[in-house]
């Protein structure tokens, strides 16, 4: 990180290419699935007890004032709302291990914002919506199934142990989708979409899973 919001495009090429390339190659694959949790580890992982930080080589600063979250597409009720409106919705606290692509594991992270359960009663999903996509302040973007995004312990999130969350982990809300590997976790969210047809994001047109069950050791497409 070069601290500024330009990310210095070599370095971020150089990332790109060598996180494609494990891709590619099949990197960290064990080829032992735990479908049944047996180990609170799935196959393949490390347990970190630091945070680790991986971006695409920007960490938006996204002033609290100019924070919007705007959620829509197949919804009966799109919505749009500011950090203040978005504090106002009824808050939850959600216990959850991080298990990066990348191999390393993190237990018990307390996370404290909106389930995604809340915001699904609010937007109501119409019948034709079948899958999320995400997008960020940094050109981010991820998808996921509509069953995915409203699993009990999804949520956004704005403060881990207790204290808001720092702008590398993406201040001033990110989600936590924590069944999936954590690239299905979008760090400075700002738009959520409710579409029929599935699209790829940013890792998974770059030979990433489209799904990601790290019980299933699903890395690679
Ligand atoms: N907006 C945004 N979200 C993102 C990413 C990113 O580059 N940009 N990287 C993803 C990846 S690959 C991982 S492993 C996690 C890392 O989150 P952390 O830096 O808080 O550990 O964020 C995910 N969400
Ligand atoms: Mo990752």
């Amino acid at each position: 990180m070069t601290g500024d919001d330009i990310p210095e495009p070599e370095a971020r090429e150089k990332l790109l290419r060598s996180k494609a390339q494990w891709a590619e190659d099949g990197r960290l694959l064990t080829g032992r699935p735990d479908l049944g949790h047996v180990n609170r580890l799935p196959p393949g992982q490390r347990l970190v007890t630091n945070w680790p930080v991986l971006d695409l080589g920007a960490q938006p600063d996204v002033a609290k004032e100019n924070w919007r979250l705007r959620i829509g597409g197949l919804v009966e009720n799109p919505v749009v709302y500011t950090l203040d409106q978005f504090f106002a919705l009824p808050q939850c606290e959600t216990v959850s291990d991080i298990h990066c692509v990348t191999a390393w594991s993190r237990y018990d992270n307390r996370w404290n914002g909106v389930a995604t359960k809340t915001l699904l009663d609010i937007v109501k999903p119409k019948p034709e919506a079948r899958h999320v996509l995400f997008q960020s302040y940094d050109g981010y973007t991820t998808n996921v199934k509509l069953a995915v995004f409203a699993e009990d312990n999804a949520i956004l999130a704005h403060s881990w142990e207790g204290k808001p969350l720092t702008r590398e982990h993406g201040a001033p809300v990110r989600v936590v989708i924590p069944d999936w590997y954590f690239w299905k976790s979008p760090k400075w969210i700002t738009r959520i979409e409710f579409v029929a047809e599935d699209r790829p994001g940013f890792w998974e047109v770059r030979g990433y899973h489209n799904e990601g069950d790290p019980w299933k050791e699903e890395r690679y497409s």
